[in-house]
């Protein structure tokens, strides 16, 4: 079975992981307490004294077990913890240096890719928008200015296993770097308005020259 959509990220098998470390421990953590809830119920006599009825909790000796289960929710949490630090710190705290750089603002209900013109420099006259459709070269690091026009959208790319809140007012910058080519989703995952189901885009992943090409295309240039 199939529960992940096509990675297309170098660091997609790391957050999968990651994923699946986080379902273990939260997983277990359910079925112990889910286990704690049903067990007295499903065990319990008809004729309880009252001392077996009523459990006051007024020693340290009586609360041991709460103690054991803040302990065993304490060590999960170190574990999650443990585990997800070196990926947010890739991820989230490191900003290799880019190869190309683009900027996508969202606004109710499409997402517009602002690319360097001809320049090769982002955020100067010569720039060129596209909506809706963002072509990023393979195998390059990729920084992208993430923006809001009016309320708070959020940019998701499945493939690239890339999420982001963008804000109206902040510009966040994130990186990717994309190892297949092809056409892929973007949808916007934060409820934006009654067009949110519709604030849709596609993510093209090219080699060199076929980017080139789409590049040339919104540039205007035909060759
Ligand atoms: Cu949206």
């Amino acid at each position: 079975m199939k529960i992940f959509p096509e990675n297309i990220s170098d660091i997609g098998l790391e957050i999968d992981n990651l994923f699946w470390i986080i379902t273990g421990v939260v997983a277990l953590a359910s079925i112990i307490t889910l286990f704690l809830f049903l067990y007295p119920i499903l065990t319990r006599k008809r004729n309880r004294t009252k001392s077996e009825m009523f459990m006051t909790g007024n020693s340290h000796k009586k609360r041991m077990w709460v103690y054991v289960g803040m302990f065993l929710l304490l060590v999960g949490d170190l574990y999650i913890l443990m585990s997800e630090h070196s990926i947010w710190h890739r991820v989230e705290q490191t900003l290799p240096e880019a190869d190309f750089k683009v900027a996508i603002v969202g606004k109710q209900w499409m997402w517009t890719i602002f690319y360097p013109g001809p320049d090769g420099k982002l955020y100067t006259a010569d720039d060129v928008m596209a909506v809706n459709e963002l072509h990023l070269p393979k195998d390059k690091v990729v920084h992208m200015d993430l923006k809001a026009m009016d309320v708070i959208h959020s940019v998701f790319m499945p493939q690239a296993r890339f999420k982001q809140d963008v804000l109206p007012g902040r510009t966040i910058t994130r990186w990717v770097k994309l190892n297949k080519e092809g056409k892929f989703d973007i949808s916007c995952t934060e409820i934006c308005g009654i067009g949110h189901s519709i604030m849709r885009g596609d993510l093209f992943v090219e080699n060199e020259a076929n980017w080139q090409l789409s590049m040339n295309k919104i540039y205007g240039i035909t060759k």
